[in-house]
């Protein structure tokens, strides 16, 4: 059975003490998962995020952000020292936390544009970290879930069909696709097929209109998303995945400069009732 999440860069961009309150706000929603942004590990509190994902009994999914200073494809050693060690505490707090999958584009930095395309060597940094990653988060049960982001966002991975090729060179079991119908819609020819064709990699979904708005209220072939899914037998997460203006890191990074939903609970209530309307239908 898939299990519904929603991701907390919609309300903010520093999981800290102060955001541990929007994990009951999530569960009060329906919700079945929560993906906790981890943008300073020092700053999560463990404690009290451990606490709240006890009285709610939400699952928990680690996100990463990479910037500038953590970039693993960079050319700088040290920078790349730095992302991986980033990485490795970001498994460590989602073990900590209960959880069993973090997510996100761990391979540069969101934004980062080179205004060419990535390097043999750039991919193979990124085979190298994302290997050293995995064998760290395989003995604490964590699988790594990497996501192609859309070509304004990254140079150096935009599609299902190239991140299975990273994955399978990576070619660790604990490491698998995540993909996003937002940055999808921009690249793919077709939705349901490069759901298909990712298959047995598939290990993380984000779902969000094609102006990242509220699924349904756009042109993101849903059913044929869907049907997809059910065609590989998809049975993990579907996170859903938006951000507002006033969170300004992130909107930064995703260029999101006006109110593309009416509020981001308007954004996560209609989402959830639009995609769990549809998953009854055809997952079962
Ligand atoms: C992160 O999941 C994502 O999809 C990016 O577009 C964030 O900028
Ligand atoms: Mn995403």
């Amino acid at each position: 059975m898939v299990k519904f999440g929603v991701n907390l860069l919609l309300w903010t961009d520093k999981f800290d003490s102060e955001s541990v309150e929007l994990i009951p706000k999530v569960a009060g929603m329906g919700f079945e998962a929560v993906e906790i942004p981890i943008f300073d590990p020092e700053a999560v509190d463990l404690k009290a995020t451990k606490e709240a994902l006890k009285e709610t009994g939400l699952i928990p999914i680690g996100g990463v952000i990479m910037s500038p200073e953590r970039d693993p494809i960079s050319d700088d050693p040290s920078v790349r020292r730095d992302a991986i060690d980033y990485l490795k505490a970001c498994v460590d707090i989602t073990a900590e936390l209960g959880g069993e999958l973090l997510c996100g584009p761990m391979y540069s930095a969101v934004g980062k544009l080179a205004g060419r395309p990535r390097t043999d060597e750039e991919w193979g940094r990124a085979v190298e970290a994302i290997r050293e990653v995995a064998d760290h988060a395989a003995p604490k049960n964590v699988t790594l879930a990497i996501e192609p982001l859309n070509r304004f966002e990254t140079y150096f991975l935009n599609t299902a069909e190239d991140a299975v090729k990273l994955v399978e060179e990576v070619g660790r079991p604990n490491v698998k696709v995540h993909l996003d119908t937002f940055h999808m819609n921009i690249e793919e020819k077709n939705l349901p097929r490069a759901v298909i064709r990712t298959g047995e990699h598939l290990g993380h979904l984000h779902c969000s209109e094609n102006d990242r708005g509220i699924p349904g209220t756009g042109h993101i072939d849903w059913e044929g998303v869907f049907k997809a899914l059910a065609r590989i037998g998809y049975d993990r997460f579907i996170v859903l995945e938006s951000f507002v203006p006033g969170i300004k890191e992130i909107a930064k990074a995703a260029a999101i400069w006006r109110p593309i939903n009416p509020s981001a609970e308007a954004f996560a209530q209609q989402g959830l009732a639009f995609l769990k309307t549809l998953a009854r239908s055809i997952l079962g």
